[in-house]
């Protein structure tokens, strides 16, 4: 433990200001405030060093499937730390944690995907799908096939290829990105985008979108198309029913490789083990990390199918790996997680019992006047805040109204995020119906105090 464990929490934010980058962070503005230090969790909770306690709606940063507090993944890291803290698994080297994992991992992903390549996080899983894709046809003697389709307002990571993949403006922005040869299509968000037409219409419209860009860069040039099942990040935008059986069978129609980004979906999330379940999507690559170890340790990785395996066995050497692929205490971790989740069957529980309970109380909300629309599955959901209910209307200026939700419930004791105006969920699986509840009233609490400010005008229109 560090000297600072007691310190105040002024001089933890003064600290913290001089010498603390953030992610997606404006400094000046953060440092006019200060950082909120957590200091401790347990189960759904978080307490503050003012030891404020928080309800935590969203598992950290959508990660931690398990809750806080797991002694055994803590057991399992120090045995493995004690055994063998680091090799690594370059030049013919493995060790009995990554592959025990491995075969795991196996066990539980859908058929046909039986190999692991591990890496430290999902923006590093998607940069290991890019090399990984383009290397797969370049040694089917295919080297042209080298696009990659992603979606707008997608979101696969901050490292290079990851931010390119991703489809946030903002992030394309800064850096000169996206790097050559990805593409991006609409996202199947009916709500902003299909308001107009059936959601089964609308989705394979936006369906549709990915043919017309094969054909419009030629099937030969193009090596594979990528999206979440759900889109996290970008708002939790659940497609409908009608759009992946036709992103699957365009995908075959055209040869090209369908890479399902399983970081938020993965484990459990959408109450099956993966998104690729819940919506029976037959990808030959899937990018793992968050649930895989609960946020406990980073890990991520790609899991291949035997197509995919095979292929890339052809082109011998792939010239990729991070000293920490396969990393052994991280691994320890990830096999302790998912024994919890195994023996407490919380992916079936998720599924079964607390999801119903989750989406019927997240659709109680589309009756408040502030509501445009709630979406959800599995133990996902957003709360999309409007001023009216024509449609997709939003604010003025997009963000303002849900950063001040956000900042209400945070207050309340709540944590959720807001995704512009888009109020989300994601709490960890092991939460009870009654904490549900409780989320939900802190979640209506904050909505009803946000909507009375805009009504008075305090909040922008
Ligand atoms: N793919 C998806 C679908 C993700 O959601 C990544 C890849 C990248 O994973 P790493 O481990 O490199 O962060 C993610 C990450 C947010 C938020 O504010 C979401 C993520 C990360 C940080 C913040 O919603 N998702």
């Amino acid at each position: 433990m560090g000297n600072l464990h007691n310190a105040s929490t002024e001089s933890l934010q003064q600290l913290d200001a001089l010498h603390h980058l953030h992610p997606f962070t404006d400094t000046v503005a953060l440092n006019k405030k200060g950082t909120r230090v957590i200091k401790r969790a347990d189960g759904v909770y978080l307490w503050d060093t003012d030891d404020n306690k928080y309800l935590d709606g969203m598992a950290g940063l959508w990660c931690v499937n398990v809750g806080y507090g797991r002694k055994e993944i803590m057991q399992a890291a120090f045995q493995q730390m004690q055994q063998l803290p680091y090799y690594n698994t370059f030049f013919q080297t493995s060790h009995p944690p990554v592959i025990e994992l491995s075969a795991r991992i196996c066990e539980l992903t859908p058929e046909g995907l039986n190999r692991v390549f591990y890496c430290g996080s999902g923006s590093e899983a998607n940069d290991t799908v890019v090399r990984m894709v383009r290397h797969y046809w370049s040694s089917m003697g295919k080297p042209g096939k080298k696009i990659i389709i992603s979606r707008e307002n997608a979101y696969h990571g901050s490292t290079m290829a990851g931010a390119s993949l991703g489809g946030m403006g903002p992030m394309h922005k800064q850096g000169g990105l996206p790097i050559p040869d990805i593409e991006h299509i609409m996202q199947p968000h009916w709500y902003k985008h299909g308001f107009s037409e059936s959601e089964e219409d609308f989705g394979l419209r936006a369906a549709k979108a990915l043919q017309q860009r094969i054909e419009e860069v030629g099937a030969e040039n193009v090596a594979a198309f990528i999206a979440e099942p759900v889109q996290g990040a970008g708002g939790v935008i659940v497609p409908p029913s009608t759009y992946w059986p036709e992103i699957q069978r365009i995908c075959k129609a055209f040869n090209i490789l369908l890479v399902a980004d399983e970081v938020i979906c993965g484990f459990g999330r959408t109450g099956q083990w993966f998104g690729s379940d819940s919506f029976q999507i037959e990808p030959d690559l899937m990018a793992i990390a968050k649930g895989l170890s609960s946020g406990y340790l980073p890990i991520g990785g790609v899991v291949v199918s035997d197509r995919v395996a095979e292929g890339l066995e052809r082109g011998g050497d792939f010239n990729h790996g991070y000293t920490y692929s396969g990393h052994p205490v991280c691994a320890a971790a990830a096999l302790a997680n998912i024994e919890i989740m195994q023996r407490e069957r919380i992916v079936e529980n998720a599924g079964n019992t607390l999801a119903p309970y989750f989406q019927e109380r997240l659709a109680r909300f589309a009756e408040h006047p502030f509501v445009g629309q709630t979406r959800g599955t599995g133990m996902l959901g957003a709360i999309q805040l409007s001023p009216d209910k024509s449609g997709n209307a939003g604010f003025e200026k997009d963000g303002d109204i849900g950063s001040a939700c956000r900042d209400a419930a945070s207050e309340n004791g709540l944590v959720m995020r807001a995704v512009d105006d888009a109020m989300i969920l994601s709490p960890p699986l092991i939460i009870t119906t009654d904490q549900i509840d409780e989320l939900f009233a802190i979640a209506e609490r904050s909505v009803e105090a946000t909507w009375q400010r805009f009504q008075s005008g305090e909040l922008g229109s």
